[in-house]
């Protein structure tokens, strides 16, 4: 009936502890910062791809939104309505605390995030068509699309971030192997063209994440 329908939530996902979430904001924070003041960044920022202008300065700071909750969206159901939204059952996981591994941070014009890296039992709460509903990341394994959206650029929602992603690892696999701009002292960054850069972890950031669902 009517009220089941309205049970389901916009999505489900694993969302950070609150004692973790500003650790996970600094590092991004910081890793944005550094590379505003990069001359690499600074040097493919002027062929444009941030502001569509040959501005030559912009303040990365400013231009990304914060997102409001930490999280890593497994399924969007977007309350019922997305495709096999009823039928992803994971009642039994509700609730429980889970340990995230964030490898990677990446920046593009559009979007800031970090890749997340899923174990096998957490690929089991992974929809089997994330990755398909993307032309370009079709043949990408199992949970390529999981992230945290970090910030986002005005006018751009946050679906995007895990979009952008899945365009670096297609470039990835694609055998470009991108330019490695930078060994930095958190991992090691390159740059994938379009104004996409990744930040490779050298130790992953690992937060705990309760697995739950959000209504809005
Ligand atoms: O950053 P995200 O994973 O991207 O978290 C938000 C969350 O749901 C609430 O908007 C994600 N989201 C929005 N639309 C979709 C979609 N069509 N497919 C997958 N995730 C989506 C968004």
């Amino acid at each position: 009936g009517h009220l089941e329908e309205m049970s389901l939530p916009l999505f489900f996902g694993w969302f950070l502890l609150s004692s973790v979430q500003d650790k996970v904001r600094c590092t991004s924070m910081d890793f944005v910062k550094t590379l505003d003041t990069l001359e690499a960044f600074k040097k493919h920022f002027i062929d444009c791809e941030f502001t569509g202008k040959a501005e030559k300065e912009v303040d990365l700071e400013q231009y990304f939104k914060p997102t409001e909750i930490l999280h890593c969206t497994t399924k969007f159901c977007n309350y019922g309505k997305k495709d096999g939204a009823k039928e992803y059952a994971v009642k039994d996981l509700y609730g429980s605390v889970f340990e995230l591994s964030l490898s990677a941070l990446f920046v593009t014009p559009r979007t800031v995030g970090a890749r997340v890296s899923l174990t096998e039992e957490q690929l089991l709460l992974w929809p089997a068509d994330a990755e398909k509903e993307v032309e370009a990341s079709a043949s990408l394994p199992l949970g390529s699309r999981a992230h945290v959206s970090l910030g986002c650029a005005e006018g751009v929602e946050p679906v995007q971030t895990g979009l952008d992603l899945l365009e670096i690892l297609a470039v990835q696999q694609g055998g470009q192997s991108g330019e490695l701009v930078e060994e930095m002292e958190l991992g090691s960054l390159t740059y994938y063209g379009e104004g996409r850069w990744l930040l490779s972890l050298r130790e992953p950031i690992c937060v705990p994440a309760c697995f739950s669902s959000f209504y809005g």
